[in-house]
């Protein structure tokens, strides 16, 4: 443990490969609006650096999915003042201090993280080397901010435990007590939000099927569709959180209801048990419409100008870089690299 005190800062990010879903929204982009509201600096990012480590992205495609992002952040209620809005290659600390980290990360750590093993699949040998080094680059991120908090969901957790790893090694290996020991904010009732068709398969991005999502961008209707044709099972809500155990697709529905409502799961039960789903889906589909159509819509108004966006994120990595270079500096001197003088 860390025994120097940090300033509280959030960092978070998400990658811009496409397909804002609920479940970023709800694990992630909804809670990062929360901690913006409480007393911390919130830096929030589009990982674009991330986003070109499991398969090739059409240069178009990336620049235009960073955009969407940047305005899915904005819409859902970022505020570009209070926070931070950087796109990750405009603030090149990160990834060089993530080549630091991959000289303290070990090759075992890295190969028993379950991301690289799901993503890289049967042909390890064809995966690309980012995709290997991904949660260095991920710990690079946080503690070249000095960041205390960060709120992620639950698939996160292995890789911030790693960021904790590499933080006390390379703390013991120079005897500094320099990157604080990072806390994952793994909270609220959807920190894993499963797919409509698949209650065992987190919702996700890359997913074939476009059903097994909901889409920020996704209309009132299309959102309706989705949800009435959600996988269930035939049996009624129960009233208690017990009930629903073995019952993964009815978990994740309500757990969505009751994110989206900011109640507990065991309050939406309260109201809620003994209903048919052919009742409860209709509420869902209202709810999740009364939320996601105003930021679908202020999402798109946003893309229409596009240089906006294009200045907030400059603008966000100046304020950015403000803070990390002064942490790499320091970093390099820790380790004994040669600083330039004035000539
Ligand atoms: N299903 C989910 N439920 C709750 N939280 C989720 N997150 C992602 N999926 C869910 C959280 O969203 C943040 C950003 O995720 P990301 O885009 O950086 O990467 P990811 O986790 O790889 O997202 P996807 O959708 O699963 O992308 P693909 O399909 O490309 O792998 C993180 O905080 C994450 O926990």
């Amino acid at each position: 443990m860390s025994e120097t005190s940090f300033t509280p800062r959030v960092f978070s990010g998400i990658q811009p490969t496409g397909n804002l879903h609920l479940g970023n929204y709800l694990g992630a982009l909804k809670r990062f609006v929360d901690w913006q509201d409480k007393d911390a600096e919130t830096i929030y990012c589009m990982v674009d650096l991330h986003a070109i480590t499991a398969s090739f992205q059409e240069p178009q495609a990336l620049m235009r999915s960073t955009r969407e992002l940047c305005a899915g952040f904005i819409a859902a209620g970022l505020d570009p003042e209070q926070s931070i809005l950087i796109n990750q290659s405009q603030v090149p600390e990160h990834a060089q201090l993530a080549w630091i980290f991959n000289c303290v990360a070990r090759m075992g750590w890295m190969q028993r993280m379950t991301q690289w093993k799901d993503k890289a699949g049967k042909n390890q040998q064809n995966a690309s080397l980012g995709l290997f080094a991904y949660p260095a680059l991920m710990a690079a991120d946080i503690l070249v901010y000095h960041a205390t908090h960060v709120p992620v969901g639950e698939d996160q957790k292995q890789h911030l435990e790693l960021t904790r790893d590499i933080a006390t090694k390379f703390n013991h290996d120079y005897g500094v007590d320099f990157f604080p020991i990072t806390e994952p904010v793994i909270e609220g009732a959807a920190t894993r939000v499963m797919s409509l068709r698949d209650g065992s398969k987190k919702m996700s991005k890359s997913d074939a099927s476009d059903a097994s999502r909901i889409n920020m961008t996704d209309d009132a209707d299309t959102i309706a569709k989705k949800i009435r044709k959600a996988k269930t099972d035939p049996e009624a809500l129960p009233s208690e959180s017990k009930g629903l155990e073995e019952r993964p697709e009815a978990r994740n529905l309500v757990n969505i209801y009751a994110a989206l409502m900011d109640q507990s799961v065991d309050k939406v039960l309260a109201d809620v048990g003994g209903k048919q789903f052919s009742e409860f889906k209709p509420m869902l589909a209202e709810l999740a419409v009364e939320k996601l159509a105003p930021i679908s819509s202020e999402m798109s108004r946003l893309m229409d100008d596009q240089s906006e966006i294009d200045k907030i994120l400059t603008r966000g990595s100046e304020r950015a870089r403000a803070i990390t270079a002064p942490i790499l500096r320091q970093t390099y001197d820790i380790i004994g690299m040669v600083p330039p003088v004035e000539v």
